[in-house]
């Protein structure tokens, strides 16, 4: 298809996880970058295109989708080859399981909003803050390993790369940026290491991303 563009943010989990599943479906994007230090996703511009103001949005041929799990899944559907997700609806329930610990359940908490939140409206200093980021990591990244161990192969699940390694990688790199430990996650890690091999998820990274600084 033609006509896809990403506005994003280099740094950003939301984006990386969706430049992720873009590359891996091989297609052609344009990147467009949102300043998200500078407040440029509450901009009137930006929110005609995500009300919520926040990234990642993606137009495709005059469309605009938001979230992006949903736009992620809507690349499956879409782009159905090479697949994002198992054959088999089990496995798929499983998966997408994985990714939504990571969407719904860690993400969320540690998103630069609810941070400020912490340290502007409730006086969090910067030691409260850290605990509250590993907090969520590591009881996201907990049931992560153990899921992993159960159902992990060369990758989160099995052995091709799924949506679960979409949104594991972003939390990883998230983690390392905040200095979380990540000695306890083992299979976890190696998983994220063997994801990050991949030429999809290498392209994906955000020192290469428009607004990288
Ligand atoms: N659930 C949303 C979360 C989007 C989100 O929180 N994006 C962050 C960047 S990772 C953002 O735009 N933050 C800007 C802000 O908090 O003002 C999604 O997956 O798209």
């Amino acid at each position: 298809m033609a006509g896809l563009v990403l506005h994003g943010y280099w740094r950003s989990g939301t984006s990386y996880r969706t430049r992720i599943a873009l590359n891996v479906k091989g297609l052609d994007y344009r990147q467009t970058p949102v300043d998200l230090l500078n407040g440029e996703q509450r901009s009137a511009a930006y929110r005609a295109l995500n009300p919520q103001a926040l990234v990642p949005a993606l137009e495709a041929d005059g469309r605009i989708f938001t979230q992006s799990s949903a736009i992620i899944e809507w690349l499956e559907e879409r782009y159905p080859a090479p697949p994002l997700l198992p054959a088999n609806a089990d496995d798929r329930a499983i998966v997408r399981a994985m990714a939504m610990i990571v969407a719904c359940d860690i993400h969320p908490l540690n998103n630069a909003r609810v941070l400020n939140a912490l340290t502007g409206d409730l006086g969090a200093d910067d030691t409260a803050r850290q605990a509250w980021v590993g907090r969520w990591i590591a009881s996201g990244f907990a049931a992560l390993e153990e899921m992993i161990l159960r159902h992990g192969g060369l990758y989160a699940f099995g052995d091709d790369l799924t949506m679960a390694d979409c949104h594991l990688v972003p939390q990883a790199y998230a983690a390392e940026r905040f200095a979380v430990p990540l000695d306890g996650y083992p299979a976890l890690m190696t998983a994220v290491r063997h994801a990050l091999d991949h030429p999809a998820v290498k392209a994906a990274h955000p020192d290469l991303s428009p607004g990288h600084p």
